[in-house]
């Protein structure tokens, strides 16, 4: 009912009164009163004046889920959205509800106060100049078929940002974008399951787009979308477009059952193929090599010193350039 009565505010030029709003709805002027204050608690800037009635004044800088609804023409993917403020991780958040979330909702905060990378790593997310967001998603493919949701991840973030925004954003194998060399986005792909069914997926995404600076640790490898352009990204826009990228190739691998289009794109923006790289895990180097390719099923093959070639396909696996990150 709230968001219907965003809708309707969002929708009118100028004033409506409580009264449209109650007989458009079929509720009273009170439900409608209180469907208004809760939303000002929320953050919307509702401007109410005796005799005239309601107004949105401005719209807000936050990721709300009624203007994103508004521009987004994906099926499945945002038809739900929940939003926070704060929050310690959107990933946190759809695991612990993953069974009573719809299948393509969306938990998006404006800080995650405890975000999270892969192997307990920590993500930098600051507030308002983000994207962190979890998808949910219930596939009814096998589990083994579930970590390749994160190269269909990968590939919609750097169409995505190429095609809006004109950087030159490359895919990291497995899970990071990056954009001359620095990290600008990361994903982290979670999965509740058994042996043969996946409950779901949580898809977790982090980008950094209006952030300007990065703690001491990691401001020689992060880079956001603002630092890139010069100028303030549009968060609203960016997400719109991931997400409908994001359905175009999942919907292509669910229904026909290959990763063809995805792979093309990783391939094709790929930070690594070509590269000398050191392959980590447990934070110890396990091998050295050049990477030659991406499989079809996104697992990426290197030849290493030795002249022998090897597939990696374990995600617990890090990847570092000759020169550091990239
Ligand atoms: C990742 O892990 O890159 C996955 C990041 C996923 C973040 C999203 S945000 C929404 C959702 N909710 C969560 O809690 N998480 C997901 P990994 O490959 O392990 O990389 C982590 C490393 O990246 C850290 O150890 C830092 O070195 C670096 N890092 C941390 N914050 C960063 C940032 N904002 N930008 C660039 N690099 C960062």
């Amino acid at each position: 009912m709230r968001e219907q009565v965003l809708k309707i505010l969002y929708n009118s030029k100028g004033f409506i009164s409580g009264e449209e709003i109650s007989s458009k709805l079929q509720v009273s002027r009170t439900a409608v009163w209180k469907h208004i204050n809760a939303l000002k608690l929320e953050g919307y800037l509702i401007e109410s004046v005796h005799k005239k009635g309601y107004r949105i004044i401005e719209k807000s800088n936050s990721l709300l889920p009624v203007e994103i609804s508004n521009y987004l023409t994906t099926e499945k993917i945002g038809e739900n959205i929940i939003h926070f403020e704060s929050i310690q991780s959107t990933n946190d958040y759809a695991k612990e509800n993953g069974n009573s979330l719809d299948h393509g909702t969306i938990v998006i905060a404006e800080e995650q106060v405890e975000g999270r990378g892969r192997m307990g790593r920590s993500w930098v997310s600051p507030k308002g100049t983000g994207i962190w967001m979890s998808l949910v998603l219930k596939p009814d493919i096998a589990p083994v078929e579930g970590v390749k949701v994160t190269q269909i991840g990968a590939a919609a973030v750097s169409n995505a940002l190429r095609e809006s925004l004109g950087v030159d954003a490359k895919i990291k194998w497995p899970n990071d974008i990056t954009i001359k060399g620095k990290k600008v986005c990361g994903i982290l792909t979670e999965m509740s399951a058994e042996i043969n069914e996946i409950h779901y997926l949580v898809i977790g995404i982090g980008i950094n787009v209006n952030v300007k600076q990065f703690p001491a640790d990691i401001e020689n490898m992060a880079t956001s979308l603002m630092i890139e352009k010069g100028e303030p990204v549009d968060r609203k826009k960016i997400l719109v477009d991931i997400l409908s990228e994001f359905e175009r190739l999942y919907d292509h691998f669910i229904h026909k059952g290959t990763l063809d289009k995805t792979i093309k794109i990783c391939r094709d923006h790929s930070a690594l193929i070509g590269k000398n790289v050191s392959i980590i895990k447990s934070g110890k180097k396990i091998e050295e090599g050049k990477v030659l390719r991406l499989s079809d099923d996104g697992f990426i093959i290197i030849k290493k010193h030795s002249g022998v070639e090897e597939t990696i396909q374990s995600g617990e696996i890090s990847i570092r350039g000759e020169a550091g990150y990239v």
